[in-house]
């Protein structure tokens, strides 16, 4: 039976209208990771409802599987891709029961019997290639991998997510520095196959981390201009194609990786892309919104790369969507400042998420602790100062204070009052917090000066601070994890 002719042509109008008049069809693609290393953290209610479904951020890629970021995503309608950390991937590589109870406790809850959280991808592992781990993740990855999707099949939920493995920036390379020498590294060419080949099976896409930034402060031969996008940056020549932006030369390594490997079809998500504010000589506010514009006018302009010509990425994963004060800085002093909004989720440049002309929303009526800081004595012997710092700042945030960053220019003992500043909030302002062996003083005058802000931090939001390393009501913690085990029982 042929379709009634004008139904048919009426159809074929509605399908070309919504394609034409549908803005969004970029936009839908992009999301943000969120991450929540922080010593306070909004409540995740409040970043969805104001951060994401404000700002029209349809989609997010987690960590993990915190159960109150999860719950605040249900029903919002964004698309989630969860996490399995890093330190799991050995036990569930050795035994499918335990896949089976990580779907059951981190997974199926979420998502059977009516729950609402649209969960998209499961990431097995976070960067399990990152050179510096060596060969701690990644011989397990693939059997953790195989183990969750047998779980997830004898649970009836395979149809409804797919299983994805986040590669990071160094897990590909080029020896001549151009895309037509592109290969993965040597030492995990085997187990990329059998990732490949695993993600090819459960038709997935292959879920990539690119990084200018990491590739220009690694000092990879290009030029700052060329990782921002810049128009006047010197293109890099690849016989007869040329790259106008770190950007698609990296997208171009990859794809000549996957096509050596034997797969060159695999679409690509890219799951972490972005360029820190501060931390490093060139982790700034203006570099980092130069970057995000030639990014997002990349994926706006369709025109794909020279090896994969008008085919965009599946998803793009902006990196990231807050400051996380307690993430680990072995790789840099930049590694906490990768947010679109800082830690109290107030914009730092404007972004352009749903090509409209409408501002960026923040965080709406955030709650703050008292107008307080903590500074040095100046008055006392502060021979001990120095030291005290030191200490200090091993455990809370002074990457502010790096070279280049926004408080280096702090001389001492300007350093010393942020150090003991840091400490101060990340515990709260709780009195014993600002002693620092009689060096330190509480005072209610904002000690800021120019670009280098001293933080008044959050008040605690009971559901993640739980996880992280300060409490301040030590009482009604308890009260809360005992209520908790009981209702488990
Ligand atoms: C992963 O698990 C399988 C099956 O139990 C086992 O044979 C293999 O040795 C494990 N891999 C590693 C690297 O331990
Ligand atoms: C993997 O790396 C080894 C060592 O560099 C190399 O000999 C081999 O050809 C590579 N295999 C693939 C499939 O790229
Ligand atoms: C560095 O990049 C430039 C192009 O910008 C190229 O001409 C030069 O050969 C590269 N040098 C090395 C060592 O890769
Ligand atoms: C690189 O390619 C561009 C465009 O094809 C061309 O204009 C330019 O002269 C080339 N540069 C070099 C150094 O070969
Ligand atoms: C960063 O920027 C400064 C200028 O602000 C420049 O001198 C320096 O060479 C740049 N590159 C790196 C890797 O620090
Ligand atoms: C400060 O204390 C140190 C010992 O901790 C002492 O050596 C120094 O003389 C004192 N300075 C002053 C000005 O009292
Ligand atoms: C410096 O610290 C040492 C060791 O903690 C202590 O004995 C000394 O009294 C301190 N000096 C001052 C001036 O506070
Ligand atoms: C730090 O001081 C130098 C020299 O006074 C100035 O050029 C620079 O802009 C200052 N940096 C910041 C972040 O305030
Ligand atoms: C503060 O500055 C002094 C002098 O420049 C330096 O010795 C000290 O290490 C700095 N302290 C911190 C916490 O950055
Ligand atoms: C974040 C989270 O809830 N993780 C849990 C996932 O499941 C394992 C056990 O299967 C728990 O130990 C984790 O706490």
């Amino acid at each position: 039976m042929t379709p009634h002719l004008p139904t048919f042509i009426s159809i074929i109008i509605i399908i070309m209208t919504m394609t034409l008049l549908n803005p969004s069809s970029v936009v839908n693609s992009l999301g943000v990771n969120w991450g929540t290393t922080s010593s306070h953290t909004l409540p995740p209610t409040q970043v969805v409802s104001n951060l994401l479904k404000q700002n029209k951020i349809t989609k997010v890629k987690l960590f993990d599987t915190n159960p109150q970021v999860l719950q605040a995503l249900s029903g919002s309608g964004i698309d989630v891709t969860v996490g399995v950390p890093n330190v799991m991937l050995k036990v569930l590589n050795g035994s499918l029961k335990a896949a089976q109870t990580w779907v059951h406790d981190n997974f199926t809850r979420y998502v059977s019997n009516g729950a609402k959280t649209r969960v998209e991808y499961i990431a097995v592992g976070d960067e399990p290639f990152l050179q510096t781990y060596g060969s701690q993740f990644y011989p397990y990855v693939v059997g953790a991998a195989i183990n969750i999707e047998a779980a997830l099949i004898r649970a009836k939920l395979a149809t409804k997510v797919k299983i994805v493995i986040p590669c990071s920036f160094d897990a590909f390379q080029s020896d001549s520095g151009l895309p037509s020498t592109g290969h993965f590294r040597s030492d995990i060419n085997k187990t990329m196959i059998q990732v490949l080949n695993f993600l090819t099976k459960t038709r997935s896409p292959f879920f990539a981390n690119i990084s200018p930034f990491l590739n220009y402060y690694q000092n990879k031969n290009i030029s700052l201009d060329f990782a921002l996008f810049k128009e006047n940056a010197r293109p890099h020549n690849d016989s007869h194609k040329s790259y106008k932006n770190s950007f698609e030369l990296t997208y171009d390594t990859l794809v000549t990786a996957l096509t050596v490997a034997g797969f060159p079809q695999i679409d690509i998500v890219i799951s972490q892309i972005g360029w820190p504010t501060d931390g490093a000589p060139n982790a700034t506010v203006t570099n980092a919104n130069t970057f995000t514009k030639g990014l997002l006018n990349h994926l706006r302009d369709k025109k794909g790369t020279p090896l994969r010509p008008h085919a965009m990425p599946l998803e793009t994963y902006i990196y990231s969507l807050l400051d996380e004060d307690q993430r680990s800085i072995t790789g840099g002093n930049f590694e906490r400042h990768w947010g679109l909004f800082t830690f109290d989720g107030q914009i730092k440049y404007q972004v352009d998420f749903s090509q409209s002309t409408k501002r960026v929303v923040n965080a709406q009526n955030v709650e703050y602790l008292a107008s307080k800081w903590c500074v040095v004595n100046n008055n006392i012997n502060m021979s001990n100062a120095t030291a005290r710092a030191t200490e200090a700042c091993s455990k809370a945030d002074c990457t502010a204070l790096s070279p280049g960053s926004s408080c280096f220019n702090l001389s001492w003992p300007g350093n010393v009052s942020y150090a003991f500043n840091s400490y101060y909030q990340q515990h709260d302002q709780r009195a014993d917090s600002c002693d620092f062996g009689g060096l330190g003083m509480i005072t209610t005058v904002d000690p800021s000066v120019g670009s280098c802000r001293f933080n008044v931090e959050l008040k605690p939001s009971f559901s993640v601070s739980l996880h992280g390393s300060t409490f301040d009501y030590p009482l009604i913690s308890l009260v809360l994890t005992v209520m908790l085990l009981l209702v488990r029982l």
